[in-house]
């Protein structure tokens, strides 16, 4: 296999590259500038402010941060669709949606400014990737209201890369645009990396005939098992991409060459970590909830908005040259734990069991149940390689292997099923992995 080599810059060194003080003093300007325009401007905002006696004046500079009230999701969604524009609506240009599985729309509204910043740290993103006006940037995002087509277009579109607008969906067409146009980059979620990999040998295609450099992978949780899968099916560096819709979208961090965390892009989000608990600031290194404040963003901007992601902050030197703080990977969110029979269980983990197992693919899905007051869990995976259901031997063997490995990762025994390949539902965008029968 031959992974080419990325040679990644840092497009805005005059901002990734600040020390520390000089990311403080120019953060405090943002904050006391964006606290002035929601108080103002937003009327949710100033009810939460009032509430709490504040004035943007008793915000004078980061250190500050945490006298500021929270957002939350339902706060977005109580006021829907546009009760959070700090904006008058003739400046909102686009709009983007986030969908839920209850309830209404996430919606979020982008001024012409906003629209500049999404494309600057994209592009900053990008370039981690080894992105350049020489580069060919196929996007399989979804385009629409979800931000992942349109926010990695806008990026590849700031460097002057260029740029395949394919969207979702077909995959053999993606695979043909994908070799015929010499993409050198590809993104889409990491599943569907993994499912056009799978699909590109299925179809006797060959690999060596694409000129795929690396993938900026993301909006959905993986692990560095999936990269690794990833990186060996499509012979290219497989990148972390994060973000959310309510921030930006794609791009709010990034991970770099040296892949020890995803820089975030601190100059227009000031990140932290609260014990989602007690709703505490938590020092760099603990694991928590992360929670954004926006700072550049004239729309919509957000104040400590909960992400209900957990992972962890790190402000230690990067090899890279960047000084902004990283986040580690997002290991759940503190709202899609499942607790089995009291044990807090994230599907990261049991993927990170499965991947361990030769002979199954990444494609699984989790069934939780409750039976007799008992909570019971059952994972379908697919097969993988020359293993087929009719072997009977390999496939008590691999079952048995699977089993031990998710013993010793979540400590608890699970039901492991074995399914032919191509049997589970695939996803074009991001992958349902969980089916809680308890909630039904
Ligand atoms: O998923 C934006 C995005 C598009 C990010 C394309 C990266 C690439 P939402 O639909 O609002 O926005 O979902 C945001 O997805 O709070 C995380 O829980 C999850 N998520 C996004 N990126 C990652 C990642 C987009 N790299 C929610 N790792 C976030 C883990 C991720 N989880």
């Amino acid at each position: 296999m031959s992974i080419k080599k990325i040679n990644d810059y840092i497009y805005s060194p005059e901002y990734e590259t600040l020390s520390r003080s000089e990311m403080e003093n120019l953060q405090s300007e943002r904050l006391k500038k964006t606290v002035e325009r929601v108080y103002n401007n937003c009327a949710p905002y100033r009810a939460k402010m009032d509430e709490l006696k504040l004035k943007p004046s008793d915000i004078k500079s980061v250190a500050d941060l945490s006298k500021l009230p929270f957002t939350v999701k339902h706060d977005l969604r109580s006021n829907y669709p546009f009760g959070f524009y700090s904006s008058p609506k003739s400046d909102i240009v686009e709009v983007h949606a986030s969908s839920g599985t209850t309830g209404k729309l996430t919606v979020v509204g982008y001024t012409k400014n906003d629209l500049e910043v999404w494309g600057e740290i994209v592009a900053r993103s990008m370039a981690m990737a080894g992105v350049t006006k020489e580069s060919t940037v196929h996007v399989s995002y979804g385009y629409g209201l979800f931000t992942g087509g349109l926010g990695a277009h806008y990026g590849a579109q700031t460097i002057g890369a260029s740029t395949v607008p394919a969207s979702s969906g077909n995959t053999i067409r993606q695979l043909t645009l994908l070799r015929d146009f010499g993409a050198t980059h590809l993104c889409c979620t990491p599943s569907y990396a993994i499912y056009l990999g799978t699909e590109l040998k299925n179809a006797g295609l060959d690999i060596e005939d694409f000129s795929l450099q690396a993938g900026i992978f993301g909006a959905e949780p993986w692990t560095d098992n999936m990269r690794k899968e990833i990186e060996k099916l499509l012979h290219i560096k497989a990148f972390d991409i994060y973000g959310l819709s309510e921030i930006c979208g794609p791009g709010v961090a990034m991970e770099c060459r040296f892949q020890n965390g995803a820089h975030v892009q601190e100059d227009h989000f000031i990140p932290e970590i609260v014990d989602p608990e007690t709703l505490e600031p938590l020092p760099y290194g603990s694991e928590g909830e992360l929670v954004f404040t926006t700072i550049t963003k004239t729309g919509q901007p957000l104040i400590r908005y909960r992400t209900r992601d957990l992972c962890t902050l790190n402000n230690e030197k990067c090899a890279c040259g960047r000084t902004t703080v990283r986040m580690g990977r997002v290991k759940g969110r503190s709202d899609d734990m499942l607790i089995i029979r009291g044990v807090n269980v994230f599907p990261s983990q049991i993927e990170s069991a499965i991947m361990n197992v030769k002979g199954v693919s990444p494609h699984y899905m989790i069934i939780v149940d409750r039976v007799n007051n008992l909570d019971i869990m059952e994972i379908q995976i697919e097969l993988d390689g020359d293993v087929t259901l009719d072997k009977v031997g390999d496939v008590e063997l691999i079952k048995k292997k699977v089993e031990t490995e998710v013993n010793s990762y979540i400590g608890l025994s699970a039901k492991i099923k074995l399914c032919e390949r191509g049997t589970i539902a695939r996803s074009e965008g991001k992958a349902v992995r969980v089916i809680d029968k308890r909630k039904q």
